[in-house]
């Protein structure tokens, strides 16, 4: 590693921001020197659940180097995502907009590339810009310098990658390679003259939970507090009704439970290719490591013969010990990166952004998978370190639209009218900012897997209005305060028609404010 490569950049002082810093006046010649502006690093997990991060949530793990993020900076406790899908949250960031207006509504979806998005203002400012592992958006990167990224949803083992147009395959556990490839660029292939804006975009989480193989022992004893509402009968709600993401009947016991037994008898609805699948892909060692983790458990599973609430209970147990078994793996890399940044004394100039493209549900409502604009996977973790910057909880509403104007705002760049995003930047400043007091939200893709039907909705600091559409005309309405696992739809009730026109009128007031083509006409 070239230890040198950042010794000449200047360390800036706490409050030496651009856009940050304020106006003096009086004599030119006694001005400061132009600051250089902070870089931006900007960590994006997939399907990474606020539940298991322990900034938020201890019950599951305990995730030291994420949490320290939040420790030397903000935790956000109400962000949220345009739309909970991948695809269309990334669109979302890039370009501070809702999915109607960047054209990207859905994972099938094409990202136009010639549109304005964050990374291209930045590098007309003089930034250096790259991204490195999940891309998403089915384009070739524009306004990037450098692009290194996985090959759609990448693949945990071997992964392949396409680097500045080059398909290339690398070797390892594609966390520990993202986070190779980023510190790569970041210490020897980039300016060190330019300020830095760098994407490290995680595949990890995602389904199927495949951890490395140092971590597969890990929460092998673990049993996990069932959530209260995984038994949900989605009594009132006809869209959660019609959903295919639940642990019991839709996760595949073969295919995402690695359940493939030697002997081929145990079978579940969907399997992808089975056994095989594991391992076509795997190195002969990583193959042996599997099957001396999983060959038991499969043994103990067979014998166990369940059934019913225990099988989904099982299942819940299990799809719980691999998904945090690789979440230790990705807080093991946040850690990496975050001691090479202290080594290189790049943390006084540099903005840490940690988020995920969406929430995820760890069993609530007895779900996998996101897509409802129900809480768990419209929020999602936000975590912000920047130097010189606030400490503690920003509790205003905030959404992934925001983060591109931030950016900006933090680069000194104004910030484009089109984007409907806005700064959040005042609030990581002990400054006083006047603040949205709703979200907009729009979800699109159905028919799909998972079967969520398309929804739009309006969520204030209290109540939530959702409306499902398409082939469904259905309308849900909660009062989070008193109802936060949004179990009791007051849709219709006797009581709520005054709180019912207040939402729709918000409702109504953002689809306008945006200009959604699709919206409520009544
Ligand atoms: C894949 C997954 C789905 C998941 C989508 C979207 N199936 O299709 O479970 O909802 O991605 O996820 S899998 O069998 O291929 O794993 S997203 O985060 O990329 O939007
Ligand atoms: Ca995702």
């Amino acid at each position: 590693m070239n230890k040198n490569t950042n010794k000449n950049l200047p360390i800036l002082g706490t409050l030496a921001l651009a856009g940050l810093t304020a106006c003096t006046g009086g004599d030119k010649k006694q001005e400061a020197a132009p600051e250089k502006p902070m870089n931006i690093l900007f960590i994006m997990c997939d399907d990474h659940s606020y539940q298991t991060i322990s900034a938020y949530d201890q019950r599951y793990i305990e995730t030291p180097n994420i949490d320290r993020i939040a420790n030397e900076g903000v935790r956000f406790t109400n962000s949220f995502v345009a739309n909970s899908i991948s695809g269309p949250s990334r669109a979302c960031m890039l370009t501070g907009k809702h999915s109607h207006a960047n054209g990207f509504t859905n994972n099938s979806t094409w990202f136009d590339g010639s549109q304005l998005t964050f990374p291209k203002l930045l590098q007309e400012v003089g930034y250096e810009t790259a991204v490195v592992g999940k891309w998403h958006l089915a384009s070739t990167p524009t306004g990037f310098n450098y692009w290194d990224i996985l090959i759609g949803q990448g693949e945990y083992y071997d992964p392949y990658f396409i680097r500045n147009g080059e398909r290339i395959q690398r070797e390892g556990y594609a966390t520990n390679i993202t986070t190779d490839v980023a510190i790569n660029w970041l210490d020897s292939l980039r300016n060190p003259e330019k300020p830095f804006c760098l994407l490290l975009h995680h595949k990890a989480p995602h389904r199927t939970w495949m951890p490395d193989t140092c971590d597969l022992e890990l929460f092998s004893d673990s049993n996990f507090p069932v959530p209260e509402t995984f038994y949900d009968n989605y009594e009132g709600r006809l869209a959660a009704q019609q959903q295919g993401m639940s642990i019991a009947k839709d996760m595949s016991i073969v295919y995402d439970l690695k359940m493939a037994d030697r002997e081929n008898e145990l079978h579940s609805p969907y399997e992808g290719w089975g056994r095989e699948m594991y391992r076509q892909r795997m190195r002969p060692d990583v193959q042996a490591a599997w099957d001396r983790h999983y060959d038991p458990v499969i043994a103990d599973f067979k014998a166990r013969n369940l059934s019913g609430n225990e099988l989904a209970e099982w299942k819940f147990q299990q799809y719980m010990r691999d998904y945090l078994r690789v979440i230790t793996s990705v807080d093991r890399n946040i850690g990496i990166v975050l001691d090479y940044l202290e080594e290189e004394g790049l943390l006084d100039n540099t903005m840490i952004v940690y988020t995920s493209d969406q929430g995820f549900y760890m069993g609530e409502h007895g779900w996998f998978d996101k897509r409802f604009m129900y809480e768990e996977s419209f929020r999602t973790p936000l975590l912000v370190r920047l130097p010189g910057g606030k400490k503690g909880d920003v509790t205003q509403l905030v959404q992934n639209i925001d983060y591109g104007p931030t950016f900006l705002d933090l680069a000194g760049v104004e910030v484009p009218e089109e984007m409907h995003g806005e700064s959040f930047l005042p609030l990581l400043q002990v400054k006083k900012t006047k603040w949205r007091d709703a979200l907009y939200y729009h979800f699109y893709e159905y028919p799909a897997e998972h079967s969520v039907k398309r929804h739009y909705g309006v969520r204030d600091d209290r109540y939530k209005l959702i409306h499902f559409y398409d082939d469904i005309d259905a309308w849900e309405l909660y009062d989070l305060k008193s109802d936060p696992n949004e179990l009791n739809n007051l849709y219709g009730q006797p009581g709520t028609e005054r709180i019912t026109k207040r939402m729709m009128k918000k409702l109504a007031a953002l689809q306008e404010q945006y200009d959604d083509p699709i919206r409520n006409n009544e």
